[in-house]
């Protein structure tokens, strides 16, 4: 009898000191790790180094596997933010577009005609904008640690070489699953259909879609000129940052340690992602555009001019959105950008 009660006291004085002990055991064997691209892709790369970084930094502890083509939802992209706040996800690297269905603050960096160019971008996700939209991000059951990025998305299509808004009219463009874009080709004069990337593909080479919009990184990765894309329009209309976010339950199973390693990893993946996502579409550097062109596509740079006219026809989608975006939030982005190094 009494060896029961001291067998008790001990059962439960173990309870009491080993919750520490039993979170490390907690972990799991393997970790999932959303993504739409896999590699060679940057946003697969990004997603792969970061999976890399945290192997060694907490020396095999957390263990990371990527699954792009958001097969952890079916490839609906748009479900990927609610499955990783369900816990279905460990992980992601997300677009803001993908999740502004239900995050609609994200819908900023798809207002038409916001950022002139990569310095904007970085004002945003780097300055006071980038900050309060991590801590939105933190009140939904999500831990959010860096930018990374996808990119200015160019309009591509097979039909004829767009420099004017009447250029659009009648086109049937594939646009990703935020209504805000469906308003912007509406106000263009384009037919704009909404599908998953998945779909997108197929669509493009049977013509059941005229064109796309996607940065020159996917473009060429994922062969588009092969697919009908012979007309290219660099109009850089939006850009697509990436944030890397982490399930919050999965988060507070670390140890402060690890967690820092995690944090670490994804800084570092993030940085450079975004130098790879930018690599060979600047001033500077335009292998890229150059290789494009050599795959027979008709490349059109805006003019300043010709860009003012597509800005003016989207507008009205510009004011409309700033209700939902918060006007605040849209005066904050505005001033980081027009405040830009
Ligand atoms: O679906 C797209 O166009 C893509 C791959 O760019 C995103 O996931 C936003």
């Amino acid at each position: 009898m009494k060896s029961m009660k001291a067998l008790l006291a001990g059962l439960a004085l173990a309870a009491l000191v080993l919750p520490g002990a039993a979170v490390a055991a907690d972990y799991k064997a393997e970790y999932k790790l959303s993504t739409v691209l896999g590699k060679p892709f940057p946003w697969g790369v990004s997603g792969d180094r970061w999976a890399e970084l945290v192997k060694e930094k907490t020396s095999g502890r957390i263990n990371i596997k990527m699954y792009p083509g958001t097969s952890l939802v079916n490839g609906d992209q748009t479900k990927e933010f609610t499955a990783l706040r369900q816990g279905v996800i460990d992980l992601a690297v997300g677009s803001t577009i993908n999740w502004s269905p239900q995050v609609k603050e994200l819908n900023l960096f798809a207002l038409p005609f916001l950022m002139p160019d990569h310095k904007a971008i970085d004002a945003l996700t780097q300055g006071p904008v980038g900050k309060q939209l991590f801590d939105l991000l933190a009140t939904k059951d999500v831990v959010p640690l860096a930018w990374g990025e996808n990119g200015f998305r160019e309009l591509s299509n097979s039909k004829k070489a767009v420099t004017t808004p009447d250029d659009l009219k009648g086109l049937k463009i594939r646009v990703v699953g935020s209504p805000l874009f469906l308003d912007t080709f509406s106000a263009l004069g384009a037919n704009p259909t909404q599908m998953s990337w998945a779909d997108a593909q197929p669509a493009l080479s049977t013509g059941a879609v005229d064109g796309q919009e996607n940065p020159l990184a996917i473009f060429t990765a994922a062969k588009l000129p092969t697919l009908n894309q012979k007309h290219l329009t660099l109009w850089g209309y939006v850009a697509d940052p990436l944030i890397f976010v982490v399930n919050k339950e999965v988060w507070n199973s670390w140890s402060k340690e690890d967690q820092e390693a995690v944090r670490a990893a994804a800084l570092q993946a993030g940085q450079e992602g975004i130098a790879l996502a930018r690599k060979g579409i600047t001033a500077g550097d335009d292998s890229l555009i150059k290789d494009i062109k050599a795959q027979g596509v008709e490349v059109v740079q805006l003019t300043a001019d010709q860009q003012k006219a597509f800005q003016k026809a989207t507008r009205p989608v510009f004011d409309k959105w700033v209700q939902t975006v918060g006007p605040a939030l849209v005066k904050q982005a505005e001033e980081s950008i027009a405040a830009r190094k």
